[in-house]
């Protein structure tokens, strides 16, 4: 017994003067752990742990098992965790600028939304740090695209639908389409699919392979209407109360982690829309209507946008088209 406490003590002595006790971060994230961005954000972990000796190492918690999409920015937010995978655009109702990734038909590639991006990057860290969050990196998804159950081609054909929507951009696009919009997590998509609570959404063949689409729905046009993306971030007091090397080993690896990231993404796109196909789907462009029909709707939702971002809005733009 006295043994016992005495080693405990000794223990306890020798964790205290250490010079910084190893710590262990919970991320929230929202999507499955066999997802890109999943495993981009593992292999960011493992590369903090490695360049801090284990000093610091980050543990994802895929699929929004610890927090759910939505509530994981406000967690990270408050310091209910310390650090957080959210998609950007889902939180353009607080600042429009976070929705800057969703603009129908401004960036269409994987090199515009790269270059789109660097023009909004500083003003988002901004944005994010007015908020209690420290930008750390961000990872496109590919090229959204519609799903539907029948044929589309034009927007009158989408009337009456019930359209899953992940963001205002998407739910703004249900309600000029005159679909019914209904806001859903891709955690349940599935789920929302096969009971008939959504009968479309616009999202990447990405995460189409990852809800097993096929099993509801039968058509997708690849409109690559833009990239969204995902974001990490920490919360300030947390990393603020990190060493400096520490801080160093975290901004390093986040800068290689949107590198590693925004190659997977490239490199597995295609390879979605042909397992969408192989499952059954109907895979193709947009009918000739269609893409008439939405790019209208583009240019309203650019000019929604600029009038709701201002002054920064427009300094992004103009920077992304000046080349
Ligand atoms: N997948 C995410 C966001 C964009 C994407 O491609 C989703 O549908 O929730």
């Amino acid at each position: 017994m006295r043994m016992a406490s005495l080693a405990a003590g000794i223990a306890l002595a020798i964790a205290a003067s250490a010079p910084a006790l190893a710590q262990k971060w919970d991320m929230p994230m929202a999507y499955p752990a066999t997802n890109y961005h999943t495993q981009n954000g593992v292999a960011f972990g493992k590369c903090v742990a490695d360049a801090t000796a284990g000093k610091l190492s980050i543990i994802a918690h895929p699929n929004g098992s610890l927090f759910s999409g939505n509530d994981i920015k406000r967690a990270v937010q408050t310091g209910q965790a310390p650090i957080g995978e959210r998609l950007i655009s889902a939180h353009a109702n607080e600042n429009p600028l976070f929705g800057v990734d969703s603009i129908p038909f401004l960036a269409t590639s994987f090199a515009d939304s790269a270059r789109l991006w660097k023009a909004a990057e500083p003003k988002i860290a901004a944005a994010l740090a007015r908020q209690n969050l420290v930008y750390l990196y961000a990872v496109p998804w590919p090229p959204q695209g519609f799903y539907f159950k029948k044929p589309v081609t034009s927007l009158a054909d989408m009337k009456g639908i019930k359209f899953r929507a992940y963001n205002a951009a998407t739910a703004r696009i249900a309600a000029l389409a005159g679909m019914v919009p209904v806001q859903i997590e891709a955690a349940e998509l599935s789920q929302a699919l096969a009971t008939g609570v959504a009968e479309s959404f616009i999202s990447s063949g990405s995460t189409g392979v990852d809800s097993k689409v096929w099993e509801s729905l039968k058509y997708f046009y690849d409109v690559q209407a833009w990239l969204p993306r995902n974001v990490v971030f920490a919360n300030k007091d947390a990393f603020a109360a990190l060493d400096a090397a520490t801080q160093a080993a975290l901004r390093g690896c986040a800068d290689k982690a949107a590198v590693a990231g925004a190659k997977t993404a490239e490199d597995l796109t295609a390879g979605y829309l042909k397992t969408l196909a192989q499952n059954g789907m109907i895979v193709s462009p947009p009918s000739a209507a269609l893409k008439t029909d939405l790019a209208k709707l583009g240019e309203t939702m650019t000019e929604e946008w600029l009038k709701a971002a201002g002054a920064d809005g427009k300094a992004i733009i103009d920077a992304f088209k000046a080349r």
